[in-house]
C-alpha cells in the first residue's frame, strides 16, 4: 500500500496544479464491467488512475500551454495540453512501467475505443456514469440507442474524462472500491439527464442537471463551442494576452 499512497498523492499533487484530478482503480474492476473487445489486457489487481479535467484545467493547464507552445502539429491543442501535462506528472514518478490511453485513442483496426473513461470513472468512485439501465421504468422504445453520461459530485457536468494511467508491473490487490455518489436519487431527474445528453447536448443543458460548484470560464465555452478547424484565431488571442 506504500507504493500506492506515494503515487497517489504525488500524481494527485501535481496533476492538480493543473486542474487535472485522478482518481484509483484495479483493472479488474473495469473488466467486470465491459465486453471483451474493450477491455484490458493486464493482471485483474493492476493500478490504474482515471484523469479528468476540471473547468480550471483552462486556465491552469491549457492556457499555460498554449502561451509556452512555438509550433504546433495538426494535432489539437487541448490534447497536446492534456498530454504535455501527463508527460510533467509522470516525470514527477520514476521508476514504474506506465502507459497512457487517452480518451480519443482508438484500438488499431478498430472503430473501439482502447478505454471506455465513462466506465473507468465510475469503477474507480470519482463519477457516476447513468446509463439507460439506471432507469426502472424507462420512457424509451427497448431498441432506442440512449448513450450514458457521467455526473461528478461537484462539477455536475462540467468536466471531461481524458485519460486513464496504467501502472503495468504494480498490483494493489488491497485497493478498496468506493462506489461512486450517485446525486439523481429521483428516477425523473435521470431520465431528464439521458433525454438532454441525448437529445439538446449542444445547449449544455445536461451539465446543470444540478448546481454545480464551477462551469467553464466564458471563453472556455467559447473556445469548446468552437469548430476545431476555427479556433486558430482563439489560439492567437490567448498567445497575445
Ligand atoms: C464514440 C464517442 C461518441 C460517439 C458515440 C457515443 C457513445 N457513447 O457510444 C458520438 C460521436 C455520438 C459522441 C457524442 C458525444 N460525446 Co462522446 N465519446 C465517445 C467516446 C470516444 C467513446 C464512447 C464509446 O465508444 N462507447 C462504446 C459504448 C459501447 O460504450 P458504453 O455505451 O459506455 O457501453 C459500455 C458500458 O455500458 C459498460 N457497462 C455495462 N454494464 C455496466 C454497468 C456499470 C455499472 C458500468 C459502470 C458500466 C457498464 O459496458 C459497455 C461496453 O461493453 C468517449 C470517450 C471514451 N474513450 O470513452 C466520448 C465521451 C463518452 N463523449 C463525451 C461527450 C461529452 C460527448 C458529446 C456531448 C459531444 C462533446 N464531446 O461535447 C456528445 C453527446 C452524445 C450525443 N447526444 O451525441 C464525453 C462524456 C462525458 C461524460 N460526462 O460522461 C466522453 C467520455 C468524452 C470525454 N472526453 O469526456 N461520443
Amino acid at each position: 500500500m506504500t507504493t500506492l499512497f506515494e503515487v497517489n498523492t504525488k500524481l494527485t499533487e501535481c496533476l492538480h496544479d493543473f486542474g487535472l484530478e485522478c482518481h484509483p482503480f484495479k483493472v479488474g474492476w473495469y473488466n467486470e464491467r465491459v465486453k471483451s473487445g474493450y477491455q484490458l489486457e493486464h493482471h485483474e489487481d493492476t493500478l490504474c488512475f482515471v484523469v479528468i479535467s476540471s473547468p480550471s484545467f483552462f486556465e491552469k493547464g491549457f492556457i499555460p500551454f498554449v502561451r509556452n507552445s512555438t509550433e504546433s502539429n495538426n494535432q489539437d491543442y487541448l490534447d497536446q495540453a492534456i498530454s504535455s501535462c501527463l508527460k510533467t506528472a509522470i516525470q514527477s514518478i520514476s521508476g514504474y512501467d506506465i502507459s497512457i490511453l487517452h480518451d480519443y485513442e482508438m484500438r488499431p483496426g478498430t472503430r473501439r475505443p482502447k478505454v471506455l473513461v465513462q466506465t473507468a470513472g465510475h469503477v474507480s468512485g470519482a463519477v457516476y456514469f447513468y446509463q439507460k439501465t439506471d432507469v426502472i421504468n424507462p420512457p424509451w422504445l427497448t431498441d432506442q440507442p440512449i448513450y450514458g453520461v457521467c455526473l461528478h459530485p461537484s462539477y455536475i457536468g462540467w468536466f471531461a474524462l481524458r485519460a486513464v494511467i496504467i501502472f503495468q508491473k504494480v498490483l494493489v490487490p488491497d485497493l478498496v472500491y468506493k462506489p461512486p455518489k450517485d446525486i439523481l436519487v429521483d428516477e425523473t431527474k435521470k431520465i431528464e439527464l439521458l433525454n438532454r445528453y441525448n437529445n439538446s447536448w449542444q445547449d449544455w443543458s445536461f451539465r446543470d442537471i444540478m448546481e454545480p460548484t464551477e462551469r467553464y470560464s466564458e471563453l472556455q465555452q467559447k473556445y469548446l463551442s468552437t469548430r476545431p478547424s476555427e479556433r486558430s484565431h482563439l489560439i492567437e488571442l490567448i498567445k497575445r494576452n
